[in-house]
């Protein structure tokens, strides 16, 4: 249920004088205070509504030009994004990376890196910043979400004050799939070992098996307390956060595709992480997470079973029994009810 008792709203933010008309907004030094505080910010309406559209449209395009996708080859109901009824996954079009739909002119320069976007975190930063060339743009279909995970897990070989943005592509209402944030997950001491030993990993150099996620619960990382949190976004929101701040999406019940894309956002200045910068080998990139699959054996001279053999994968379970934070299905029963009995 949303909002409810287990998942609410998000708090919004807009940058003073961005609001056409309207004399709110914060400046950039609250914005930041804001953003340590609270993990995030939800930037209402920072890009254009219309530009973000024509970039839905790109993205509708090439899933039309794939065929067996979309239903409709007209343009109302392609607009609405409807599956094809055994359009899952692998059928949805694979979009990550830096390709001809990631940096097509409306894509690119109209939401991802769009005036708006720049001005936005020169102004966070302070500073001039920088994007990734690597851009997460996903179409995701429906029954399908993200698992909970700190960001810092697969992006941690640059500057750690790393922000990531996540722009829907259209209208886009939490039955959709929207990112939701586990507020208080970066800076509570409940979430202080958490942070210790998952977000101080790198899921390649590591060798975490699979996704990477933390888990695809909600309740389980909440038994160390914050609040799950998202809102239903439009087309122009933006949500943004840092490193680590967990979060997972809300699952996709609709029969329409959701399209977004994570963009990653430093100071200039600051060291990059080199994976997501420069030419990119997306065939060494791994579908399923957000991660790169495991170093290039070659580059170690050895195939990947030989590599294997050497350096079997880690699970995350074998993890957690480690550091000592295995879920106790009680206890998080318990603190999920306990919060379900707040009134709010
Ligand atoms: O859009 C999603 O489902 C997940 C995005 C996300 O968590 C990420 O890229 O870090």
């Amino acid at each position: 249920m949303f909002p409810g008792p287990h998942l609410g709203h998000l708090r919004r933010s807009t940058v003073a004088g961005s609001v056409t008309g309207a004399a709110v907004g914060s400046t950039y030094a609250e914005l930041r205070a804001r953003l340590a505080e609270d993990g995030y910010l939800y930037m209402k309406g920072l890009n254009d509504r219309a530009t973000t559209l024509a970039a839905r449209d790109v993205v509708l395009d090439h899933f039309a030009e794939q065929g067996g996708v979309l239903v409709g080859k007209d343009v109302a109901p392609r607009q609405e994004g409807v599956l094809e009824a055994r359009c899952g996954v692998g059928c949805v079009p694979f979009m990550e990376g830096a390709n001809a739909v990631t940096h097509h002119k409306a894509v690119l320069g109209g939401v991802l890196e769009s005036t708006a976007m720049r001005q936005f975190f020169d102004g966070l930063f302070g500073s001039e910043s920088r994007t990734f060339d690597f851009k997460w743009l996903r179409g995701v279909p429906t029954g399908r979400f993200t698992g909970a995970h700190s960001d810092i897990v697969y992006m941690g070989r640059g500057t750690p004050e790393l922000i990531t943005s996540w722009l829907p592509f259209g209208e886009n209402p939490v039955e959709m799939g929207t990112l939701a944030i586990l507020a208080g997950s970066h800076n509570l001491p409940g979430f202080a070992q958490l942070r210790e030993t998952y977000g101080a990993m790198d899921h390649e150099r590591d060798r975490l098996d699979g996704t990477g996620w933390l888990t695809m619960d909600p309740a389980e990382p909440a038994r160390f307390g914050g609040k799950w949190l998202t809102a239903d976004f439009e087309p122009g929101d933006v949500l943004i956060f840092g490193m680590q701040t967990m979060h997972m999406s809300t699952t996709n019940v609709t029969g329409c595709v959701r399209i977004s894309c994570d963009v990653r956002w430093q100071a200039a200045a600051e060291p990059a992480d080199p994976r997501y910068v420069g030419e990119i080998d997306i065939a060494s990139f791994t579908k399923a997470g957000l991660g790169k699959e495991g170093v290039d054996a070659g580059e170690r001279g050895g195939g990947e079973e030989e590599q294997e053999a050497a350096e079997p994968k880690v699970m995350i379970g074998e993890l957690k029994a480690k550091w000592g934070i295995v879920p106790d299905e009680a206890e998080m029963t318990a603190v999920w009810e306990a919060a379900a009995a707040v009134k709010i």
